[in-house]
């Protein structure tokens, strides 16, 4: 058998070159039918390198009987059947850490964007509107309340760095971080009343689906922004755009959405929105780490030693 490993991108500038000595390595992403492909290899596959938006399903789990490990280019794994891998005692390993701070200077600068109207007055000046006179004030940082949801290893960076701006930082989650010095809250919505800014930066798991429902934005209220660097799946869409349409909140920071690459068109003529294609990571510098660690973890598999970032 020639070990074989499905490789659904291109591993970023990393790339995936270095597998070619220890595989024969099936590029899903430039196949003509990926789906023949990968039924044309189902025996040889022993390894899978995935990311964000590649469905790892239970049939395609299933599907391929001699999958050792699947290594995602991704600290998340809801694209992952995590319970189909554990019953066939697959390997998962993702890219924790080395994107931490990326994506939570992603956060801060959406956050900036939209109190501080960034985008919106960029074109100001671009389309000549300066000449006729001031744009609309925006709103402080400074002094002002946030509340995380999620206080994990993004929410902790996003947490230092709110701080850093002076900001009164709360934070939700299933439990309180004795070792964190911001205040506590166990119900969202308390936060969210108490709050200006909420920030999204917990996985998606069953517990945090829709989390953030017309409720919760009615508790944030008409003076308060959204930021989400999260998942999309953590928001309630149509509550959210309701509630941008109609002034229950005041804007909204989007850096992901619940069916990507499609982002709802309703959207796009509000200018108290700004919105990103999925760039929390999305730098040279980080990028390298994590294509690197996707790298090394299957090596370290295949070698017999200890995985680097192991789920399970
Ligand atoms: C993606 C992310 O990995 O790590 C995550 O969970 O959402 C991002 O960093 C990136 O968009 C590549 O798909």
């Amino acid at each position: 058998m020639t070990r074989a490993l499905l490789s659904f991108h291109g591993n970023g500038i990393t790339g995936i070159k270095e597998f070619e000595d220890d595989f024969n390595v099936i590029r899903l992403f430039s196949a003509k039918d990926p789906e023949a492909e990968i039924q044309a290899h189902k025996d040889d596959v022993v390894a899978i390198n995935c990311s964000v938006g590649h469905k790892i399903t239970r049939k395609l789990i299933e599907s391929l009987p001699n999958l050792e490990i699947i290594a995602t280019f991704s600290v998340g794994l809801d694209h992952i059947d995590l319970e189909a891998a554990k019953e066939r005692g697959i390997r998962v390993t993702n890219t924790p850490d080395v994107l931490s701070a990326e994506t939570a200077d992603t956060g801060l600068a959406l956050l900036l964007a939209t109190a501080k109207h960034i985008v919106v007055d960029d074109m100001y000046v671009r389309v000549g509107k300066w000449l006729n006179g001031d744009p609309p004030l925006g709103t402080s940082l400074t002094n002002k309340k946030v509340g995380i949801v999620g206080l994990g290893a993004i929410g902790a960076k996003v947490a230092s760095r709110c701080a850093a701006f002076e900001m009164d930082v709360s934070y939700y989650g299933p439990r309180e971080k004795i070792d964190q010095p911001y205040t506590y809250y166990s119900d969202i919505e308390k936060m969210a009343a108490d709050v200006d800014f909420l920030i999204l930066t917990c996985p998606a798991v069953p517990e945090t689906i829709n989390l953030v429902d017309a409720n919760i934005l009615q508790a944030l209220g008409p003076r308060g922004i959204l930021i989400n660097i999260a998942r999309g799946s953590i928001v309630d869409e149509p509550a959210l755009i309701k509630a941008l349409q109609n002034g229950v909140i005041a804007g909204a920071g989007l850096d992901v959405f619940a069916n990507e690459p499609h982002v709802p068109v309703e959207l796009f003529p509000m200018d108290n929105v700004v919105l990103l294609p999925h760039i929390g990571s999305a730098t040279k510098e980080t990028r390298d780490k994590m294509g690197r660690l996707v790298i090394d973890n299957i090596k370290a598999h295949f070698k017999g030693g200890k995985l680097l970032t192991p789920v399970i």
